[in-house]
C-alpha cells in the first residue's frame, strides 16, 4: 500500500484528510470517501475524507503495539516534555484550530476558543504529572521487608470520541494516556474529521515517536468491528469511549468479554433545580447557557429545569423571555448558539419533537424544528437557509411519566417541571436514571449540601451551569451516563495505568505473610479503677 509521511504537511482548508497509521497516511480509502461540510454553510466543504476500514483499525493497533514498549521506556518526565511541547503548539495554533472547530461543527467561536483552551489546560496539567506519577512505599507487617507500589502503563489505548467536543474530550483521553506511557489509536467522529486530523498533526509535530499516536478516520460501526478484531488479536488493553448510552452498552459488553473495563462517558439528562430562595435571574442565565449552549448538544446540557412551584411561573416567564430574545445563527457572530453538528443531528432532534404532547406548552421561539425562511425565527443572525439550524424550544408542564423526561434529547430543547419540596426535587433529579451532572440554584447551604448528598450524578454545580467542567477535576457519570470511570486530573491516571505492588525482603530467610507476624500480647482484663 502506498503511504505518505503525515509530518510533511501544514494546516490548510479544503484538503484531503485520511488516517495516520505509524506516522504514515495510507493513500487508499477502503471505507469510502465522504465530505465533511460546514453545518453553518453546507455549501462549504471543510474536507474530503478518505475513510479506513476495520483492517485499518487493526493495523493502527498493531503499529501502536509496536511503538508502545519503547515509549513506555522513555522516563515519564521526558514523556511529559513532549506533552509540554504539544501544549505550546496548541497554544500557538489556538486561533486557527478554534476557527476550524467553528467551521466544521458550528460551535460559536467563543466556545471554540474555550474548547482549545481546555486542550491546553489538559497539556499543562499532564506536563507536571510526568514528574509525579507517584507510587508509594508501604510498611510491611514483617521486619526487614518493604512494600512498594508502581503505576504501570496499560499498553495500547483505543479511543473513540464524539464530535461535539472534537478537541477537548479527545485530549482528556489522549494526553494522559501518552503521559502514562501508553500508545494510542484514536477514532475521531467522522463529521469532525478535519479537526481530528489537525489535532493529530499537532501531536505528531510535538515530538512523539511514530506509531505512538495513530488516527483512524472511519464510520462508527467500522470502528466497532475493528475494535472487536483488535481485542480478539490481543492488540488493545484499554478502550475509551465518549458517545451515546446505547453504543456505550455495546462497547462495555465487548470489553467485558475480553475482561477489560472501558472508560465510558455516555449521555445525560442533567437536571437544574431552582429552589424558592434562588436568585431567579442567575438561575435563568444558568439555564440558558446549560440548555442552549452548543445548541444543547453537550452531554452535560440541561435536560429538565426542576422548579419549585412557588417560583415556577416567575422562572418560566423569565426563561421564555431570555430564550425568545437570544441571538441565534451564524456561529462566527456573537450568538447563543449556531447550527446543529450536522444533518443527522437535526433529523434526530426533529424526531424527538414528536415526544411533545398536548398537555405540554411550548415557549422560546416563533416555531419549532428547523429554522428556515418558511419557518423563521425573529432576530435570526445570518441566513437560515444556508445551514442546519433549529429553533430553541422550552417545554413546560413535563412530568416524570413523559418520555421527554427520561430521554436524552441532544439539541436545543429544555423541559420545565415543577416540584413541591426538596425531597421531591431530589427524587425527580435522579428519576431518569442518568447520573452525569446536576445543578441546584439556592442561597441556602443546607439545600445545597443535602442535594449533593442525595443526587447520584458524578458532577454537581451550586449556582452554576450543568456544563462547564474544568480540565483538572474528575469528569464522568454513573448509571446510564457511564460505568463510574473518571477522566481528567489525577483521577484519569487510574484509567491509563495499573497498580503494580512489589515486596522486597532483606531478612535473609523466608518470612510468610499472615503467619510469621510479630505478636504484641495485650492484657484484656485491664480496667481503670472506678
Ligand atoms: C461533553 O459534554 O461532552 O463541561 C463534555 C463541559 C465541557 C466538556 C463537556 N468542559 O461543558
Amino acid at each position: 500500500m502506498r503511504t505518505t509521511d503525515a509530518r510533511e504537511e501544514t494546516l490548510h482548508p479544503g484538503r484531503l484528510v485520511s488516517s495516520i497509521v505509524g506516522g504514515r497516511r495510507p493513500e487508499d480509502a477502503p471505507g469510502g470517501r465522504i465530505s465533511s461540510l460546514n453545518p453553518a454553510r453546507t455549501g462549504d466543504v471543510v474536507a474530503e475524507v478518505a475513510l479506513g476500514d476495520a483492517g485499518t483499525f487493526v493495523e493502527a493497533c498493531r503499529a501502536a503495539r509496536e511503538a508502545q514498549k519503547e515509549w513506555a521506556s522513555v522516563p515519564a518526565p521526558i514523556r511529559s516534555n513532549s506533552i509540554k511541547q504539544i501544549g505550546r503548539l496548541f497554544e500557538a495554533n489556538k486561533e486557527p484550530l478554534a476557527r476550524l472547530v467553528t467551521r466544521e461543527i458550528g460551535k460559536t467561536y467563543t466556545e471554540s476558543l474555550g474548547e482549545v483552551q481546555e486542550v491546553i489546560d489538559t497539556c499543562d496539567f499532564f506536563t507536571g504529572e510526568g514528574r509525579r506519577l507517584y507510587g508509594q512505599t508501604v510498611p510491611s507487617e514483617m521486619p526487614d521487608k518493604q512494600l512498594f507500589t508502581f503505576r504501570v502503563p496499560v499498553g495500547v489505548a483505543a479511543v473513540i470520541t464524539a464530535g461535539n467536543f472534537p478537541a477537548a474530550v479527545p485530549s482528556w483521553y489522549i494526553i494522559p494516556a501518552l503521559a502514562c506511557g501508553n500508545a494510542v489509536v484514536w477514532k475521531p467522529a467522522e463529521y469532525s474529521a478535519a479537526i481530528g486530523d489537525a489535532f493529530a498533526r499537532i501531536l505528531l509535530h510535538g515530538g512523539l515517536p511514530e506509531g505512538v499516536v495513530n488516527v483512524v478516520q472511519c464510520e462508527g460501526p467500522v470502528a466497532f468491528e475493528g475494535l472487536e478484531r483488535a481485542l480478539e488479536a490481543g492488540l488493545v488493553d484499554k478502550v475509551g469511549f465518549t458517545g451515546s448510552t446505547e453504543v456505550g452498552r455495546e462497547v462495555g459488553a465487548l470489553c467485558g468479554r475480553h475482561l477489560q473495563s472501558p472508560c465510558l462517558e455516555l449521555g445525560g439528562k442533567n437536571p437544574l433545580v431552582v429552589m424558592p430562595d434562588a436568585d431567579l435571574d442567575l438561575a435563568v442565565e444558568g439555564a440558558l447557557f446549560s440548555g442552549f449552549g452548543t445548541a444543547g448538544q453537550r452531554c452535560t446540557s440541561l435536560g429538565t429545569a426542576l422548579v419549585h412551584e412557588s417560583v415556577y411561573e416567575g422562572f418560566l416567564n423569565r426563561f421564555a423571555r431570555a430564550v425568545g430574545e437570544a441571538p441565534i445563527g451564524d456561529p462566527t457572530q456573537d450568538v447563543l448558539y449556531g447550527p446543529m453538528l450536522g444533518e443527522r443531528f437535526a433529523e434526530r432532534f426533529e424526531g424527538w419533537l414528536d415526544l411533545v404532547h398536548d398537555h405540554h406548552t411550548l415557549y422560546g421561539s416563533t416555531g419549532t424544528g428547523r429554522i428556515t425562511d418558511a419557518n423563521p425565527r425573529e432576530g435570526f443572525v445570518g441566513e437560515p437557509g444556508a445551514g442546519i439550524y433549529c429553533h430553541p424550544t422550552i417545554v413546560s408542564g413535563v412530568t416524570e411519566d413523559d418520555e421527554l423526561f427520561n430521554t436524552e434529547t441532544f439539541g436545543p430543547i429544555v423541559n420545565v417541571a415543577g416540584f413541591a419540596d426538596l425531597d421531591e426535587a431530589v427524587r425527580l433529579s435522579n428519576a431518569h436514571g442518568y447520573g452525569l451532572s446536576a445543578a441546584i440554584y439556592t442561597r441556602d447551604a443546607e439545600n445545597a449540601l443535602r442535594f449533593r448528598e442525595r443526587n447520584g450524578a458524578g458532577m454537581l454545580s451550586v449556582n452554576n451551569s450543568t456544563s462547564g467542567a474544568e480540565a483538572h477535576v474528575p469528569f464522568g457519570g454513573n448509571g446510564r451516563s457511564g460505568n463510574g470511570s473518571r477522566l481528567s486530573g489525577i483521577w484519569v491516571l487510574d484509567q491509563f495505568t495499573r497498580w503494580q505492588a512489589m515486596n522486597w525482603d532483606y531478612a535473609g530467610k523466608l518470612q510468610k505473610a499472615q503467619m510469621d507476624v510479630i505478636d504484641l500480647p495485650a492484657d484484656p482484663d485491664f480496667r481503670l479503677p472506678d
